[in-house]
């Protein structure tokens, strides 16, 4: 009999139908109406898979600290567990005693499971804060400059101003215009950190177009909105939204269209702003002819569509793209100004949203309950935290001085990495300077089911159980989920949980780390203390037998009525904003008191260091942009299918506009090699003219695969962006500020490495 299971992730619920301990089939969630396709590489949870602990070679020859340099690039050797478990704890011991806990980073961030038992980055983060602390991170590879600068200019956290978003139900009655910097691509919405729930943004969509709704997205893809809901499309250069949005409230000051009520009650520093706006502070007005010129949008195009929003119910959305690139804290910053001079923020429909086409429950309104976790204690007091994205820099600069949001720091000297549920050598910016950088910590350890580029470099290796393999609790936005065990771990992986247990047990911490308890155990303790704040909720048993739990008074589609600011606009004294003005700030204070030359205290365009039309465009005629995949996360299956399947030639597709294709010899199918001054990569060609012809896009993922020069020869786009902060504000990852050429590769492609099994030594 074929037994049917229930398991929540990062991309939806999902059933699971396993017999004599192998998948057979992945269902789409009875509940779901459109399941993402990412689910279907659970079919090949086999595959390339660490079967047993392993040490590279030299390191357990000659101890920490011996050959850094031939970190993926010679044998491990595979040992028993109690020998693995022994070396790495010893070794945090050693580190400890030695150096101090600074000189540990286990900041490792990730899209590991999105279980509430096996998170194996908070699993990491509860034992090693009981021993002592680590030097941590701040902040998300997503998400960082929005982090960082959201909470001046609204006085709350970003991810706090998603959850008191407007509601999609809100948007389908009352919005007239949509307008998307960095478009709404659907597949990105099939995803969302922690637990997506039942996909309902295609219906959404639908629905508002049906009611009135116009799209309009601003990005340099015409297909980052769905043809299905007839969206309009305003190309504009990557990188240069803010030069065109200060435009837009350049032509509703000259045209006398600005909300003046609305900036004198509700907005802090409008005059100061606006003088910059019409170049009075800096003899350069931002004018439409002015970015005309940058963004590569007609001046006259420009005006109408200001306008347009000034006529209209209209509703900015800012997606994520645009801040994770140079001076990316500014994107979001301008887009809200510009809402605040249309004067729409609180009312139904208009005002300012955030990041709808990013993530799934955008748009849910705060139906999410809070779903238990297990336990992380605070922080030690003691090893620093740095921004998560100078995890680089930081292995390379012992001992220098940084800045970030209004403070300074010294990076500690790392002498061992930690790194569990996460896939750096996909996900850094300039991999080949990561690599050099990862040769000189003494020891690193990885947690992984897989044999992915960053397993391979790591000097320990412990084989982790997916998903799949464990019981474990979820949760969405509008479910909770239990995760079920399908099938048992293949060789001797072992539960995240379990493994840490292990650890906890060698630093004499195991009582403290389990509470006495098993994995199991906990799924239920969390799934108890869920009950204790939900009585409506069943029992624990119940509960599993069904496989989930829906939400009351949630409709079907999430529906929720929810204005953002809303309360603000009714009342701006007794629901003032958490600024020091209370209000909406377009001047900060306290950004003026850090003085930082990359991040002026008023939303301001400032040249990236490298844009279409500008600084290098000459040398490297193309922007890159490199997105979400649309059929895995990340890098998360890449090895097998369905991303296995949508490579061309063997490699990452790389989509080319025609004439660009034309102008260099290239054609469907081919093999192109992409290359900057920083590296360079190969990618299978497929020609599209959705695309703006001065763009290529590459989507991450790819398992990075350099040759003997660098060049990745899977396709990882991240062989070619540049590892800088965005301001010393956030210091948030620039990848989508990126710069290329092309050309057809001459000769026979080489073959894609890094999806091969590794090699081993057997001991006797
Ligand atoms: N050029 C460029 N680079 C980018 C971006 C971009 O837009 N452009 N986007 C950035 C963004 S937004 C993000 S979020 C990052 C994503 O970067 P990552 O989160 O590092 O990417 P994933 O591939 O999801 O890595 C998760 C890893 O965890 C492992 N894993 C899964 N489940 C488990 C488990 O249960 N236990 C253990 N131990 N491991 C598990 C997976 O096998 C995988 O290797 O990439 C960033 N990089
Ligand atoms: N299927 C799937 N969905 C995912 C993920 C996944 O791996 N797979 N990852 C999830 C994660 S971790 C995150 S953080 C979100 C990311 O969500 P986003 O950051 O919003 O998504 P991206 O795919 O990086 O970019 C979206 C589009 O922005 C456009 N764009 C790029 N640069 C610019 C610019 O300067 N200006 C403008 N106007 N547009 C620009 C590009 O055309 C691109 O297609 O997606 C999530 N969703
Ligand atoms: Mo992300």
């Amino acid at each position: 009999m074929n037994k049917i299971t229930s398991l929540g992730t990062h991309f939806g619920p999902y059933r699971i139908e396993s017999r004599d301990n192998e998948i057979v089939k992945v269902h789409g969630h009875e509940l779901d109406p459109a399941p993402s396709e990412i689910g279907q590489g659970y079919l090949h949870r086999s595959e390339l898979r660490v079967l047993r602990p392993s040490i590279r070679k030299s390191w357990l020859e000659g101890g920490p600290g011996t050959r850094g340099d031939l970190r993926g690039k010679e044998p491990f050797v595979e040992v028993e567990w109690n020998q693995a478990i022994a070396l790495a704890s010893d070794e945090l011991k050693r580190i400890r005693t030695t150096h101090g806990p600074q000189a540990l980073f286990a900041g490792s961030y990730g899209w590991g499971s999105s279980g509430r038992v096996h998170a194996p980055g908070a699993l990491l983060f509860r034992l090693l804060r009981m021993y002592g602390g680590y030097t941590d991170v701040w902040g998300t590879y997503s998400s960082s400059a929005a982090e960082a600068i959201v909470p001046y200019f609204l006085g709350m956290r970003y991810h706090a101003a998603i959850g008191r978003g407007t509601s999609w139900s809100v948007i389908a009655e009352h919005t007239d215009l949509f307008v998307s910097f960095g478009g709404l691509r659907r597949s990105n919405t099939e995803v969302t950190y922690g637990g997506q729930g039942t996909h309902h943004t295609e219906e959404w969509m639908k629905k508002a177009k049906a009611k009135g709704t116009d799209f309009l997205n601003v990005g340099p893809l015409r297909d980052d909105i769905d043809a299905q809901i007839s969206p309009r499309w305003q190309p504009i250069r990557p990188g240069t939204d803010v030069a065109f949005i200060l435009a837009c409230i350049h032509t509703l000051i000259t045209n006398d269209r600005v909300d003046n009520e609305f900036v004198a009650t509700y907005v802090h520093g409008w005059q100061k702003f606006s003088s910059y706006v019409m170049g009075e502070s800096d003899q350069q007005p931002k004018s439409p002819s002015w970015a005309a010129n940058i963004s590569g949008i007609d001046a006259n195009a420009i005006e109408e569509l200001a306008l347009e929003m000034s006529n209209r119910r209209t509703l900015i959305n800012v997606g994520l793209s645009l801040q994770r690139a140079d001076h990316g804290e500014q994107s979001y910053w301008a887009a809200t100004a510009l809402a605040c001079a249309l004067g729409q923020i609180g009312l139904p429909g208009g005002g300012i949203a955030f990041p709808f086409g990013a993530q799934g429950n955008v748009g849910a309104g705060q139906v999410r309950k809070r779903v238990p976790g297990i336990p992380i204690p605070p922080r030690p007091e003691g090893p620093p935290v740095i921004s998560v994205s100078r995890f680089r820099e930081l292995l390379d600069n012992p001992g220098k001085t940084y800045d970030f949001n209004g403070e300074s720091g010294e990076f500690p000297d790392i002498k061992m990495v930690w790194w569990a549920g996460g896939n750096p050598f996909h996900h850094h910016q300039n991999l080949t300077e990561l690599a050099s950088a990862w040769e000189r910590p003494e020891t690193i350890v990885v947690q992984e089911p897989f044999w992915t580029p960053t397993a391979r470099r790591a000097d320990i290796v412990f084989p982790s159980s997916t998903p799949l393999e464990r019981n474990d609790l979820g949760g969405a936005e509008n479910l909770l989920i239990s995760h079920e065990r399908a099938v048992d771990p293949p060789g001797e992986a072992r539960d995240d949980y379990e493994i840490m247990a292990l650890v906890a047990e060698q630093l004499e911490l195991k009582e403290q780390f389990t509470e006495g308890r098993s994995g199991d155990e906990w799924v239920e303790v969390l799934y108890d203390l869920f009950k204790a704040e939900n009585e409506w909720a069943p029992d624990f048993e119940e509960f599993r037998k069904v496989g989930y739990l829906r939400y009351p008074g949630v409709s079907e589609m999430g529906e929720n009525h929810q204005v953002f600011l809303s309360e603000f606009r009714d009342d701006p004294v007794a629901h003032k904003l958490g600024t020091p003005s209370g209000r909406i700030e377009l001047w900060s204070e306290s950004i003026a008191e850090f003085d930082y030359e990359d991040c002026p205290p008023h939303p301001a365009w400032m040249e990236p260091y490298e844009r279409l039309g500008g600084r290098n465009s000459s040398t490297w005629p193309l922007h890159l942009v490199s997105n979400q995949p649309t059929v895995r996360i990340h890098s998360q299956y890449d090895h097998t299918e369905p991303s296995q399947g949508s490579k061309v030639a063997g490699r990452e597709p790389i989509r080319v506009h025609p004439e660009t294709a034309k102008k260099r010899g290239v054609s469907e199918g081919d093999v192109v090699r992409v290359f900057n001054d920083r590296g360079s990569c190969l990618a299978g060609v497929v020609i599209d003219d959705a695309l703006m012809p001065e763009v290529v896009q590459l989507s991450t993922g790819a398992w990075y695969d350099p040759d003997s020069e660098g060049m990745c020869r899977a396709g990882n786009p991240n062989a070619l962006t540049r590892d800088r902060g965005t301001s010393k504000l956030a210091q948030g990852p620039s990848a989508h500020t990126c710069l290329v050429d092309i050309e057809l590769f001459a000769g026979a492609a080489p073959r894609v490495e890094s999806y091969d099994q590794p090699e081993f030594i057997h001991q006797q």
